[in-house]
């Protein structure tokens, strides 16, 4: 299973511009509200640098990429956590994602109507945020009343769930998202993961800048972003779903010519990556190299259960070299002889670069 990363945002701003660039999924992008009321799905390849670098110095017969998933979420608009613009599927579609990308629309086109009149990106953004806030909020309430009752037997745990949904509440109430606050004990933070909150996932913001949208309005963007600590990435929707659809080789010059290094859809590809807190890890065992991705602070035994649930039930241990140790050894065989190849036990976190064997009891 790979990280979801959903695209939301107000109607006709750019979503599915942006997820067909990205995908190259052919979802319809359309002059059209809700023209993408089910989600579209795409794969899409992380670039990563290290694997080619891994792939040149071991024999191989396939090199297999590590992915983030990206879900054309249908049009927000206000007043959707209450059912508006069928607002209940669009929430429910967000729930199980673990980010959520925000587009915001700074292009000007006359042809394409706009969902709240004029272009505002920040007046977007902010209807954006309360939606996803006012949602939260109605799920906080039911949690409440449900802990509230099971709280009469006076069991001290339920009511202090009753307090956590008093205090998260509280924030929403402010406008805050519940990822505003912090919950050290792990019996907390599990009671606060189980209701699904949408305002405690990792959140960025794309700024669809058009071929002529005015610095001024990503500017406002970045001002009213910034401080939340939200990432923001311009992209040009349009112009980028067109180079997408150039062959391989012709996109790089292309982005060249407009003096470009990365693609704007390469930039959300490592936002998302680094918004998700994920590490990469490479396998090269038989005649693959493979990259994996984990949460930051993985233990070795469930890294090796996205493998396959057998390596980590049967987990020994994981003989780790470093990415940096490789090159430098500049083989497999190399590493080994000079003693870089490290045997970690089950309570090794994988850190990113890492190229690992696990061993286990089949
Ligand atoms: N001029 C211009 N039009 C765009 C750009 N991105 C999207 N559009 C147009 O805006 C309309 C709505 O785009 P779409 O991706 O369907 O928006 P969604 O409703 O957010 O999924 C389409 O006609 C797109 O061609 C852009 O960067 N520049
Ligand atoms: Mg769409």
């Amino acid at each position: 299973m790979g990280f979801n990363c959903g695209i939301i945002g107000l109607p006709n701003v750019g979503k599915s511009t942006i997820f067909n660039a990205l995908t190259a999924a052919g979802a319809e992008a359309s002059n059209y509200p809700f023209c993408t009321i089910e989600p579209n799905v795409g794969v899409v390849p992380l670039p990563d640098p290290r694997l080619e670098e891994i792939a040149r110095r071991i024999e191989h017969e396939k090199v297999t990429p590590s992915t983030l998933q990206f879900v054309d979420v249908a049009g927000l608009v206000e007043g959707a956590s209450k059912g508006r613009g069928k607002g209940n599927q669009f929430l429910a579609h967000i729930r199980p994602l673990d980010a959520v990308v925000n587009v915001v629309r700074c292009f000007d086109n006359p042809d394409v109507a706009h969902e709240t009149g004029a272009l505002d990106p920040v007046r977007d953004m902010e209807i954006v945020s309360l939606e996803l806030v006012l949602a939260d909020l109605e799920v906080v309430g039911r949690w409440k009343e449900r802990a509230r009752k099971a709280a009469k037997g006076g069991d001290k745990k339920v009511l202090r769930k009753v307090e956590i949904c008093e205090a998260l509440e509280r924030v929403l109430d402010s406008g805050r998202p519940a990822s505003a606050l912090r919950w050290e004990d792990a019996e907390e933070a599990r009671s606060v993961a189980e209701m699904s909150l949408l305002t405690v996932k990792p959140m960025m913001v794309v700024a669809n800048v058009g071929e002529n949208g005015s610095p001024a309005c990503l500017e406002s963007i970045r001002r009213y972003a910034e401080p939340q600590n939200i990432r923001v990435v311009p992209i040009i929707g349009k112009m980028e779903a067109e180079i997408a659809e150039l062959p391989m080789e012709d996109r790089r010059a292309f982005l060249e010519d407009l003096g470009l290094e990365r693609s704007g859809l390469e930039r959300l590809v490592e936002e998302g990556y680094a918004m998700l807190g994920l590490v990469t890890f490479y396998t090269t065992a038989g005649v693959e190299i493979r990259a994996w991705t984990v949460k930051k602070g993985t233990p070795a035994p469930q890294a090796a259960g996205k493998i396959h649930t057998d390596m980590e039930r049967g987990f020994i241990r994981a003989e780790v070299l470093s990415y940096e140790d490789f090159i430098r050894a500049g083989s497999m065989p190399m590493a080994r002889e000079q003693g870089k190849v490290r045997s970690e036990g089950k309570d090794y976190c994988i850190r990113d670069g890492d190229i690992v064997l696990f061993r286990f009891r089949a």
